[in-house]
Parts: C-alpha cells; sequence; structure tokens
C-alpha cells in the first residue's frame, strides 16, 4: 500500500529498461575520466532547501533593467528582437547605453506592491536579474558605479524586493549574468597574455559582486547563472566550480543552476562524464522537453523558464511583434513542466515606471485564480510515472494522482492506462462531484466526464492502490 515506494520502484524499473545508456552520454564507472571540476555529486540533492526548491514548482521571472526604458525602441527605430538585447541589436556603445541611468525614476515602484502580486499569482518564488547582460546592478554595490545608488531613484531596489516578498513569504532567487558589457576586462574568448591578466581581473570582479550579494542578502535561495557561454568562460570551469563552492559555504542551502558550470575541459551543464553540474538543469529556456520522448528529465531536478510574447524578457513597448501567449497556455505550460518533473518560471518585464503592463497583471490574476482551486495538483507533485495521454497531463504527490484535463474527448470519457498492478479506487474533481470509474481492460480504465464541465482546466483526484492478488485477466486464462 506504499503508493511512494511502488511508483519510484516503478519510475527506476522503467528508466533501467527504456532509457538508452548514453541518453546522458554516460560511460560505464570504470570508463569515467577523473576530472577536478566535474559533477560535485551523483543524483538529485535531497537536503530540505532542494526539497523546497523543487516543491515550489511554480516561480516568477523579473528582468529588470535600463532596457525597460527604451523597450525595444532605440533612436525611432523598433527592433522586433529581445528588449533587454536592445544594446546589441542597435549596437550602441556602453558609454551611451549607461547614460540611460539618469532616466532611471521608477515613480510608480512599490516593492510591496510586487509581493502581493506574485503571492495572489500562486507562485512560491521570484528570480529577479541582480544584474543582467548590460552590467546595470539593482543593489548599490561597491564594485561598480553603474548601479541603482547612481540613478536618480538612488535606492536599493532589490533589497526592498527581497525584504517585500520575504514577508509574503516568497522565496527569492538572483538571476546574475557573468557576461557583463559595461565592464573593460570582460573578454569574449582569451587569446593573448592580456587577455588572460584582464579576464582575471573581471573574474575577481565577479566574485566580488557575487560575495557582496550574498553577504547583504543572506535569505537568497538561489542563484541562476547566465551569460556563461563564452570561450573565455569555457577555458576558466576551475573558476565556475569554485563560485558555486564559495556560495555554497556562504549560504547554507543555497540552490545553483546548472548553466554556470563547465568542467575541466569547458564542457557545459553536463560535465565530460555526462554527470549534470550544479543542482538542477536550467537549459530549459523557452521549450519543454517532448512529453513522450524525454523522459530521461525525470532522473535530475530541472527548471524551465518562459516568455509570454516569442521572446522578450525584459519590458518590450510593442507587444503586437510577436505571438503572445494566453493565460491558458501558461497554464499548459506550467502543469506540462510538472508533470515531467520540473519546476517552470513565467517572467515578468516590469515597465520603466515600476508598474507591470495590463497583459501580464491579467495573467498573474488569472494563473493565481486557477492555482487557488487547482494547486494541489502542482505544488509538491511531480513526474506520475503514467503514460501520456492526450486529454492532458499527469502529476502525483507520491500518494494521489491527479488528472489535469486541458481536452474535453468527444466519447467524454477519460481514457488511462495505469502501470502494471495498479488499481484505480475512485476519481474525483477537486472540490468536485465524484466520478464514474471502469475497468475497460487490462491496467486500462475510463472515467466519466464531470456532468458540470467548467470551460477551464480541471483536476481530477485519484485514489490509487496496489493490487493484492493476481489479476482477474491472467486468472481467467488458467
Ligand atoms: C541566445 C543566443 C546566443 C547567446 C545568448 C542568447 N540568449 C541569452 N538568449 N537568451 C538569453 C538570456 N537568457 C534569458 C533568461 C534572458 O535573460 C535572455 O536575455
Amino acid at each position: 500500500m506504499n503508493y511512494n515506494r511502488i511508483l519510484k520502484m516503478l519510475i527506476i524499473t522503467s528508466l533501467i529498461l527504456a532509457t538508452p545508456i548514453h541518453a546522458q552520454n554516460l560511460l560505464p564507472a570504470e570508463q569515467e575520466i577523473s576530472l577536478k571540476y566535474g559533477a560535485d555529486r551523483l543524483g538529485k540533492r535531497q537536503d530540505d532547501a532542494m526539497c523546497k526548491f523543487r516543491e515550489n514548482r511554480l516561480g516568477a521571472f523579473i528582468h529588470w533593467g535600463l532596457y525597460a526604458i527604451p523597450g525595444g525602441e532605440w533612436n525611432g527605430k523598433m527592433y522586433p528582437g529581445a528588449a533587454e538585447w536592445l544594446k546589441s541589436w542597435a549596437k550602441v556603445p556602453s558609454s551611451e547605453w549607461l547614460k540611460l541611468m539618469d532616466k532611471w525614476n521608477p515613480e510608480k515602484f512599490n516593492a510591496k506592491q510586487w509581493a502581493k502580486m506574485a503571492k495572489e499569482m500562486g507562485v512560491k518564488y521570484v528570480k529577479i536579474t541582480t544584474k543582467h547582460h548590460e552590467g546595470f546592478c539593482l543593489w548599490p554595490t561597491k564594485y561598480t558605479e553603474y548601479n541603482v545608488l547612481n540613478t536618480p531613484y538612488k535606492k536599493d531596489i532589490l533589497g526592498e524586493l527581497v525584504e517585500a516578498y520575504n514577508a509574503e513569504g516568497i522565496d527569492v532567487h538572483f538571476y546574475f549574468s557573468v557576461l557583463d558589457w559595461s565592464h573593460p576586462d570582460w573578454r569574449y574568448d582569451i587569446k593573448s597574455e592580456e587577455d588572460e591578466i584582464a579576464f582575471r581581473r573581471f573574474l575577481d570582479f565577479t566574485e566580488n559582486q557575487l560575495k557582496e550579494l550574498a553577504t547583504l542578502y543572506p535569505s537568497v535561495k538561489d542563484f541562476w547563472f547566465d551569460g556563461t557561454w563564452d570561450e573565455s568562460v569555457k577555458k576558466n570551469g576551475w573558476w565556475t566550480a569554485h563560485v558555486e563552492r564559495m556560495l555554497k559555504e556562504m549560504i547554507p542551502g543555497v540552490t545553483i543552476n546548472s548553466r554556470l558550470r563547465a568542467d575541466d575541459y569547458g564542457k557545459r551543464h553536463f560535465d565530460s562524464n555526462g554527470h549534470l553540474m550544479g543542482d538542477y538543469e536550467s537549459g530549459y529556456e523557452r521549450r519543454l522537453p517532448d512529453p513522450v520522448k524525454d523522459l530521461k528529465v525525470t532522473k535530475w531536478d530541472w527548471e524551465a523558464c518562459m516568455t509570454v510574447p516569442e521572446n522578450q524578457w525584459g519590458y518590450h513597448k510593442d507587444w503586437s511583434l510577436s505571438y503572445v501567449k494566453t493565460p491558458y497556455e501558461v497554464l499548459e505550460r506550467i502543469v506540462h513542466a510538472v508533470s515531467m518533473g520540473g519546476n517552470m518560471v513565467v517572467n515578468f518585464g516590469p515597465q520603466p515606471d515600476g508598474d507591470f503592463r495590463k497583459e501580464e497583471k491579467e495573467l498573474a490574476k488569472s494563473i493565481g485564480k486557477w492555482m487557488k482551486k487547482y494547486g494541489e495538483a502542482i505544488y509538491g507533485c511531480d513526474y506520475a510515472g503514467w503514460d501520456k495521454k492526450d486529454w492532458g497531463y499527469y502529476t502525483s504527490n507520491g500518494e494521489n494522482v491527479y488528472m489535469v484535463v486541458f481536452n474535453v474527448p468527444y466519447s467524454n470519457k477519460l481514457n488511462v492506462n495505469v502501470p502494471k498492478g495498479i488499481n484505480i479506487l475512485s476519481a474525483k474533481v477537486l472540490n468536485g462531484e465524484t466520478l464514474n470509474v471502469r475497468e475497460i481492460s487490462l491496467n486500462e480504465f475510463n472515467i466519466d466526464m464531470p456532468n458540470s464541465v467548467s470551460n477551464e482546466p480541471f483536476v481530477i483526484k485519484l485514489n490509487v492502490e496496489k493490487k493484492e492478488t493476481t489479476n482477474k485477466y491472467i486468472k481467467a486464462l488458467t
């Protein structure tokens, strides 16, 4: 009757049977090469902080920097590319770009309001851009003049946010771009001794900033690194391993994304032996694993992040330039991620005045409304180990299995194939009616659609058990 154990066994067995041996490019243990800066650990972390990270499941991303001011427009020209990359699209020199600091005065910014909005949306954590590629820092750093203190606003934005989110019981994660366009010592590659010396200074500067963040805001729960893909960082894998260890010593329990890391050979995310570096895979940016083919992702922790337009993280004035997802589609991605054992982070790009655009406010409200009703199938839930069906997604909290129904079949019957040895005892709409369950074949059930069908995705909670005896179909054969 211990469904949790059965589930784990099922998952392990099916992974052993179904996973191609090289899915993760794993070598037989005796053929592994020795690495100084490879994975620090095999398998998922199971300490309290990591479990909290995993149970949170739904997060919000905040991309806020100088790029919010031009909002995709430079010298009268609208650039359709990602707004936070405008400096690059419009080839604006750093000296000119950083003058935007003189216009940084978000008069409507209200950290408590932001925290209320996040709470209402039902996110359990918020990832904030402390510094994006442009180099402008949302906190009063000692190490560069390009920070909030030197703007008309003058105050510590990051500090206000940390305090406000924490007061609402929301974890704060720090996004940090190692790539820094504002710093003269940044290098894309190391091609000379001069490069090496300059980049070494740059790494010291970066390390100082990270130490400063960890010291000023010790309640931070996670560092999410970006801008680590260049040759210069890949050639300094030692530094990425060092930074991860340093932050973990400074902040017990802190989690770090895989994107920070490069190993001795410059191999990123997964080391040269195929083992995940950092605590969770962070490569799922604006995409998700395939629900059928990519179940290998259930072997490690992962977090996906998504934009609402096609590819806008920072505030862009014109959202008509690309497809903008509806709350329904955003919700489907959240459920999809959880159904495959991952977290989902939905991005927001606040306006330069400190308020959020109408679409984002509506989105947050709409997701929150659903999470309030059906969040039981999301928070603390994981891959259920059952075969994907076209009506939607399964999740499981280890005890119950949840069906999150997005598509209503013409037959009005929800078809379910259970793993061998599992029986469905009952089915009930969350906060609603009990549904008729009929066993139609070996390991196969039909569940009736509820009589009152809402026009939103809904959740069916299944009570399941392991079958005690050999099933009647086999008996019938004897
Ligand atoms: C894409 C192609 C080449 C080099 C970098 C990128 N890139 C960087 N794409 N997105 C990013 C940043 N990561 C997201 C989380 C945003 O911050 C985006 O600006």
